[in-house]
């Protein structure tokens, strides 16, 4: 357990901010939602796991990004198997980037296909008229996000390919595409580490880069496997600004971690998985799903988040220790 006093990132006092109860209807859990700012509110596109095991996503909004959310009183959006047949087993974790060019959002979410999870697209202009562009990656492949520009022409998209077996590790990869839906130029980004590394054998993208001007902060989480279970626990790495397959940082310790018992009890214990944050003058706040249970907040300054990060090994060096 860590002392809290050192923590980048501070939990809300009065966490978790959304459980099932604050749900309109019946379902098991709601957790892993995605976050953006629209018309001066906050929106959490959040996961919720139906009576079935099948998850949709259904919007939160509020004022402040903290409480008083209103939650759409039925699904906003749901898996349609009969038009996009790799959503069978649902739709899960979504992460929102603004694309400029397009004057749209973007959604990059896991759908659950009877041949495995793999990263589906959907646009929107409003958060009420969705248009889903169908699986972009084939499967497996997961934790997804867009990166806001283009880079040469190319749009850049995180994921992470595979899911790991005692006999293969599942790393970061970055693709590029003219279109969003013919990718291409695959290649590693970070690589889990090994032996009893936090992150060691498994790690994928949190929530989308974010744009600092020293490059673009990646919040990854690092997959621990122990005798009594998996520890889900998030740690930094930095992107060269206008060339994003250049890691220049990593941190070599974990930032944040379940401690608390809403991350350490639930439906999986000890994870905490963010898939959003949203940025307001100096403050982040960075939302992530507990336990598979529930929703919680924590907030960092951007100005000690970027001191962190540009104090961090440079890449060449935590590659060593791999
Ligand atoms: O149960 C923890 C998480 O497990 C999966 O994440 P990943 O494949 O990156 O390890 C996902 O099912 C995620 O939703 C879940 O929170």
């Amino acid at each position: 357990m860590s002392n809290s006093k050192f923590e980048l990132f501070k939990r809300y006092s009065k966490n978790p901010i959304i459980t099932i109860s604050d749900i309109p209807y019946r379902a098991n859990s709601v957790f892993n939602a995605g976050a953006t700012k629209f018309n001066d509110e906050t929106i959490l596109l959040m996961r919720v796991e139906d009576m079935r095991g099948i998850s949709h996503l259904t919007i939160a909004r509020s004022k402040n990004g903290i409480d008083n959310w209103k939650i759409d009183d039925k699904p906003t959006l749901l898996p349609e198997p009969d038009k996009f047949p790799e959503e069978i087993w649902g739709i899960e974790d979504p992460r929102i980037t603004y694309l400029e060019e397009l004057k749209k959002y973007a959604i990059t979410y896991t759908a659950y296909s009877n041949g495995g999870p793999l990263v589906s697209l959907a646009l929107t202009e409003d958060f009420e008229k969705f248009e889903k562009v169908g699986a972009i990656l084939p499967p497996e492949d997961k934790d997804a996000a867009l990166f806001p520009i283009k880079f040469e022409n190319r749009w850049a998209l995180i994921h992470r390919p595979i899911i790991s077996t005692p006999h293969s590790a599942a790393h970061i990869w970055i693709s590029f595409s003219p279109d969003l839906f013919h990718w291409g130029e695959h290649r590693i980004l970070i690589r889990a580490r090994e032996g009893a590394w936090w992150d060691a054998n498994k790690i994928g993208l949190s929530p989308p880069p974010l744009l600092i001007p020293e490059g673009w902060v990646i919040l990854y989480h690092g997959v621990k496997r122990t005798a009594g279970g998996a520890i889900y626990r998030l740690g930094l790495a930095l992107l060269d600004k206008d060339n994003p397959i250049k890691v220049l940082r990593r941190s070599a310790e974990w930032i944040f971690g379940p401690r608390e018992l809403y991350e350490r009890e639930g439906d999986v214990d000890d994870v905490v998985f963010p898939c959003g944050w949203v940025v307001d003058g100096d403050e982040i706040k960075l939302y992530y799903g507990a336990a598979d249970t529930s929703i919680a907040l924590a907030t960092a300054s951007v100005e000690e988040l970027r001191n962190y990060i540009l104090s961090c090994p440079l890449a060449e060096e935590s590659e060593r220790w791999g």
